[in-house]
């Protein structure tokens, strides 16, 4: 279902980055129609494939736009209250940031297919399950990945991989460092959070099985606490290291069944000792 809004949007063409339309925007005389949504982007960020699995579920179309990272701190902020992706901007020129906020409004919108149950004991474990996938587990995948990230530039150029940048690969290997080490600062990311990121790590993972197994996650239709947990498990099984510790599990196999993430770190790149059992 696509609303019917489309026609008269006055999206212009994407100030940053290159634009493409994703959905069934219509199309004609060789130019792409503006759509309802545009939507800006770090490609590879979980919250931002959160919520373009959302717009997809909820047949919304909309046209994304790529930042290349840190890049949004400035770019985004010139046009939003604040500097984080995912940012969306609706064609009534409506704005908003942050995947749980975004995501509550595509609900609003667009009520089918509900991202929440009907029942309202079971709508409120998916909230908190989303909460904690926002605030806890969101932060702790950058944390690891981009430590990672910069001991492993030659895996930089797979993260571009079905990026709308057309960015060489050596480019992305030689920026590699000097960008993880920008957004290692960015997110705090010190040796003593990730040491202790690995050690909760089993914990974590525990309490995503359990959910799973409560229903909480994992329903036929994703709701908003898998559509926000699952990228974040994607991101992390980028890492060989992790994939083979998580992928067999229910939170592994959940996220895999939902989300295609592109980026890997071969096996060996994280510390055994750091590496949960
Ligand atoms: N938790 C928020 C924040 C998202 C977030 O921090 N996004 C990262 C990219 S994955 C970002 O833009 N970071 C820039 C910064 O922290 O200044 C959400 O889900 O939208």
């Amino acid at each position: 279902m696509v609303p019917s809004r489309i026609a008269g949007c006055p999206f212009p063409g994407g100030p940053l980055g290159r634009t493409s339309q994703t959905g069934s925007g219509p199309v004609g005389r060789g130019r792409l129609a503006p759509l309802p949504a545009k939507l800006y982007v770090v490609h590879g960020s979980h919250p931002c494939n959160t919520v373009a699995k959302a717009l997809e579920l909820k047949g919304i179309a909309f046209r994304k736009v790529e930042i290349p990272p840190p890049g949004q701190v400035v770019a985004v902020r010139l046009m939003f209250p604040g500097r984080t992706v995912p940012a969306i901007r609706f064609e009534d020129g409506r704005k908003l940031q942050g995947s749980r906020a975004i995501l509550a409004e595509l609900d609003r919108l667009v009520p089918e297919p509900a991202l929440l149950p009907a029942d309202p004991a079971a709508a409120a474990r998916v909230l908190e399950a989303e909460r904690w996938g926002d605030e806890v587990l969101q932060p702790l995948a950058r944390r690891i990945l981009w430590p990672t990230l910069r001991d492993n530039a030659s895996a930089a150029p797979s993260f571009g991989e079905g990026g709308q940048l057309p960015l060489p690969g050596a480019m992305l290997r030689a920026s590699m460092p000097l960008i993880a080490r920008l957004e290692i600062r960015i997110n705090q990311a010190t040796p003593a959070a990730v040491a202790a990121d690995f050690a909760a790590l089993p914990d974590y993972l525990a309490r995503l099985d359990d959910w799973i197994a409560d229903g909480t996650l994992g329903g036929g239709s994703p709701n908003r606490a898998d559509l926000q947990i699952a990228p974040s498990i994607a991101l992390l099984m980028t890492m060989q290291d992790l994939r083979d510790r998580i992928a067999a599990r229910p939170c592994g196999r959940l996220a895999d069944r939902h989300f295609t993430v592109g980026g890997h770190i071969p096996a060996g790149a994280i510390a055994p000792e750091l590496l949960p059992a």
